[in-house]
């Protein structure tokens, strides 16, 4: 079976079943470059077709979300859920609430999500979904409303050993609360069926800061990998949401200097670094205010810089925080040549493959999301483990677990991904990932 196996062939065939899915064909691409040589040197993957199994999500539901805004009208969005493997868990992974939600994108992270899971060696399945719903400018009741509506589907296909939702973009601790309430009020239980919860219900400690937090512990595993650290580097990130301002915080904890962040209308640059104040600012500006990043610039008296993104200012590293290809070839280029030495990915898929080969050419650092934003799925992980043993364990207890298991990360990733003297942590990343979950399913048979 499956003897003409080649990423070529292996992408045609893909692309062939799933048009008009570019962003999974680009997640896919980036896994097959580095596991199907693998596979071709272990054929028992191959004999049993891991690999074309693994690309197939086990269920897709698509289910229409009504809600009424404040004015009294009628809205109709669309809502998903992409149950993509539960190999070595229940499906686990975030919503996405953000108007350019599709199938396509939700496919790419479910995908990446598989091997991200799998890294964090907790038993965690990979899922992804969400809607075309926008909260930005949204009334809080209004939010409530769409939520509502959302789980009211959404509860047929989740719980605590079944499925277990979380956050991600346009889905934060207002709207999981919203989630939960709703979930909880259906299912007519009290039960851990979503994490990122507030501290009140069931809610773990760092689980808000562990994204961001773990993307700087990677960033400084991948350093001290060649003896060097965070301290004294000057830092670009991009975004200013959940994941960036809490990468902005360890960062400033770890002796680094964060001087830019974004959002979709563009970004400040602040040359004397981001304090500890300013970003208590921020995150009350973001999280509370709800508003934009220009209005950093207006209150310290930073430049702001409409429409663009910051991978033209010099710097030592660079943690793109945002979206998915936010940044490219030219910016990949524009980054080294100015002394980036250094880039971990705070989102999901932010750098496109060629920039990857660009930075991977340069022997630049390179942490891919999968292995470098794990931190936030793995407190998930703890969360589930929380509910489950109904206890709260200490932030300290917590944030030790999230260091452990990003040195893990690095660990497996170099094992499977050193080139002479480099370390290829996307093929690292790709490959542990790969073994644990084809590993279950071989055991399983053909299912
Ligand atoms: P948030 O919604 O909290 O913040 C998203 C940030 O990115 C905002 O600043 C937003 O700006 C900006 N952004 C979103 N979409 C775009 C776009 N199309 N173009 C430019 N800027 C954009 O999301 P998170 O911080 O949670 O997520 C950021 C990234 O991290 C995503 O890729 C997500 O998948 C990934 N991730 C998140 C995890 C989590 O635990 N939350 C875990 C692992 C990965 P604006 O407000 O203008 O839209
Ligand atoms: O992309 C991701 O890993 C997330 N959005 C977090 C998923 C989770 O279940 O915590």
């Amino acid at each position: 079976m499956y003897e003409d196996l080649s990423v070529e062939i292996f992408m045609e065939r893909l692309k062939g079943r799933t048009p008009d899915e570019p962003e999974f064909h680009q997640a896919v691409q980036e896994v097959v470059e580095h596991v199907i040589p693998f596979i071709l040197e272990h054929p028992k993957y191959q004999q049993a077709g891991i690999i074309q199994r693994m690309t197939e999500p086990d269920r897709t539901i698509i289910f229409r979300v009504v809600w009424e805004d404040d004015n009294g009208e009628v809205q109709v969005n669309r809502g998903y859920r992409v149950q993509f493997s539960n190999a070595i868990g229940p499906y686990k992974g975030g919503l996405r609430f953000h108007p350019s939600v599709n199938l396509s994108i939700l496919k790419f992270l479910g995908f990446e999500q598989t091997f991200k899971n799998s890294l964090t060696t907790l038993p965690m399945g990979a899922a992804k979904g969400g809607s075309n719903f926008d909260p930005h400018g949204k009334s809080d009741a209004e939010v409530m409303r769409f939520c509502q509506s959302f789980m009211t589907e959404l509860v047929h296909h989740i719980g605590p050993n079944t499925d277990i939702p979380a956050g991600d973009v346009g889905v934060g601790a207002r709207e999981i609360s919203y989630l939960f309430g709703q979930y909880k009020r259906l299912a007519h239980e009290f039960t851990g069926a979503l994490t990122g919860k507030s501290l009140e219900f069931g809610g773990s400690l760092i689980r808000k800061e562990a994204t961001g937090y773990g993307n700087a512990y990677f960033m400084e595993e991948m350093l001290r990998h060649q003896y060097d650290s965070i301290l004294d580097k000057t830092c670009l990130i991009s975004g200013s949401g959940n994941v960036a301002l809490y990468c902005t915080e360890k960062i400033i904890q770890l002796g680094g200097k964060v001087v830019t962040l974004s959002d979709s209308s563009g970004f400040i640059h602040d040359p004397d670094g981001i304090d500890e104040d300013k970003l208590a600012y921020l995150i009350d500006l973001k999280t509370v205010k709800r508003g934009r990043i220009s209005e950093y610039a207006e209150k310290y008296g930073c430049e702001y810089h409409v429409g663009l993104r910051p991978w033209s200012i010099p710097c030592d590293l660079a943690f793109p925080c945002a979206t998915q290809n936010e940044l490219d070839e030219n910016d990949a280029h524009h980054l080294i040549e100015h002394g980036c030495i250094g880039v971990s990915e705070g989102a999901n898929m932010p750098t496109t493959q060629a920039g990857i080969k660009a930075f991977q050419e340069a022997k630049c650092l390179f942490g891919p999301g999968k292995a470098a934003n794990a931190g936030g799925v793995a407190i998930s992980g703890l969360e589930m483990t929380q509910n489950s043993i109904r206890l709260a364990w200490s932030a300290e207890e917590l944030e030790k677990r999230l260091q452990d298991i990003m040195v893990g990360i690095h660990r497996q990733c170099a094992q499977y991904g050193t080139e002479e003297d480099y370390v290829n942590y996307v093929k690292g990343a790709n490959i542990a990932g790969f073994i644990k979950v084809a590993d279950a399913m071989l055991a399983y048979g053909v299912i």
